[in-house]
């Protein structure tokens, strides 16, 4: 057979897909990932353009969602589940709802959420809310856990059972938890040892008798000093830490802040971040994204590149936004579909003969017999698979300036089974792609 199907160490890699951003109808930042009874929740903090005046150019939150999915590619939006007017301690309408975490204790639900308190007119501290569910319905602690000053909660779970409440504000700070979850068990220490520069945002979590701190932290000065991700580890949850380097360089756009969480799910490692996907001109509304991440026999991390393409298998019979592209070659390029309404999400335009784009990892399944892909312009497109120049599988022909579908057979020699990357490649004209769809 032509078409040779990819190693079944790479199927068994590839569990999931999922395109970056992942949440696509609304500004999703902080996302903290947990895995609960066989699912992946996020709980992300939820960015809004402000609709007050003095936070019209600076974070603006007034609530939280909780998003879950069993496969990394469709998500759940499960609502609302805290807002800042029923939180007892909240300063009301301060829309200071930073980056949560949830964790489960004994089949109950722990969410830890920084906000400004009604008693302090700066400055940030920590409550919780607890459930029955990862979804909720949650229920609001009355008073912020005493003793924290700062934002970014993460809760660490030893194996012994025990957990750490780890958090930000000028350092980061560790303190463990009494078994009710809701109160400090000791003074809290700081995390001493890390390089010089801004820290925030920490996510605490243990692998194989390693405890790792891992938490945005800029390096530099001046201009290109924004959020990397970086990286400690430690032989026990308060430390020592010692420093190990970064997870994720600074946004190659300019997007100030990074935060994340890293997760085990069905044997893959996941790094959860964000980055102003849909607001490029404002980086206080941001999108999370997924990459995959991986350790050195050591331990160590291995650094992530941020991609547009995300995780997984794509299944060829779903739309494939080519736009989030692992490959693209010249003369080929990315834009909004409408600058003024982001979330409809991205296009690229193939303008020169011989401009591509390619997406990897696409399962063909049994066999495809036709292909499908809303374009608009006036040109003619080849589809090959595993290689731009290899012979086209299918070939559109183009020819109209209003967004339409354009459906034609799929002629390979052999039937295309199996997991290939596609390739789309400009013939001839001028051609916008949105999306791609096999039959
Ligand atoms: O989302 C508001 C703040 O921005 C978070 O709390 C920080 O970690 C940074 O991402």
């Amino acid at each position: 057979m032509r078409h040779l199907l990819l190693s079944l160490s790479l199927l068994a890699a590839l569990a999931a897909t999922a395109q970056n951003p992942f949440i696509r109808d609304q500004f999703t930042a902080d996302p903290t990932a947990r895995v609960f009874n066989g699912r992946v929740y996020v709980y992300p903090s939820h960015d809004i353009p402000s609709p007050i005046e003095r936070l019209k150019d600076w974070f603006c939150m007034e609530d939280y969602h909780v998003f879950s999915s069993s496969n990394l590619v469709d998500w759940t939006d499960h609502g609302m589940i805290v807002t800042q007017n029923k939180v007892p301690w909240v300063t009301p309408d301060s829309y200071t709802m930073w980056a949560p975490d949830c964790v489960e204790k004994d089949g109950r639900y722990y969410f830890y959420f920084p906000a400004s308190p009604r008693t302090s007119e700066r400055g940030f501290t920590v409550g919780v809310a607890t459930a029955d569910s990862p979804e909720g319905p949650f229920h609001v602690q009355a008073k912020p856990i005493d003793g924290v000053r700062g934002i970014d909660p993460c809760v660490l779970t030893d194996t012994d059972g025990r957990s750490y409440l780890f958090w930000s504000g000028g350092a980061i700070f560790v303190a463990p938890l009494k078994d009710n979850m809701l109160e400090l068990d000791a003074e809290p220490i700081r995390i001493e040892n890390l390089p010089q520069g801004f820290v925030e945002g920490p996510f605490a979590f243990h692998r194989d008798g390693h405890y790792y701190l891992t938490y945005p932290w800029v390096r530099k000065t001046g201009e290109g000093a924004t959020e990397t991700l970086a990286y400690a580890m430690a032989d026990s949850p308060m430390g020592p830490y010692e420093f190990k380097g970064l997870i994720m360089e600074e946004s190659p756009t300019g997007c100030w802040t990074n935060h994340h969480s890293i997760v085990e799910f069905e044997g893959q490692w996941y790094l959860f971040y964000h980055h102003n996907d849909y607001s490029p001109k404002f980086d206080k509304n941001r999108s999370a994204r997924i990459d995959s991440l991986s350790f050195n026999a050591d331990g160590t991390i291995r650094q992530v590149i941020p991609t547009l393409r995300g995780v997984g298998i794509s299944d060829a019979k779903n739309e494939i936004q080519i736009d989030r592209y692992s490959q693209i070659g010249e003369g080929a390029a990315i834009d909004f579909i409408d600058s003024a309404n982001t979330f409809l999400g991205w296009k690229v335009a193939l303008a020169t003969k011989g401009a591509w784009i390619s997406y990897n990892t696409v399962d063909f399944g049994e066999g495809v017999a036709n292909v499908t892909a809303r374009v608009k312009g006036k040109g003619t497109i080849g589809i090959c698979i595993d290689a731009a120049s290899s012979k086209p599988i299918a070939t559109l022909k183009v020819d109209g300036n209003n967004w339409q579908e354009v459906k034609t057979d799929v002629k390979a020699d052999d039937i295309i089974t199996g997991i290939h990357n596609i390739y789309m490649s400009l013939k001839k004209g001028e051609v916008e792609v949105d999306w791609v769809r096999f039959e």
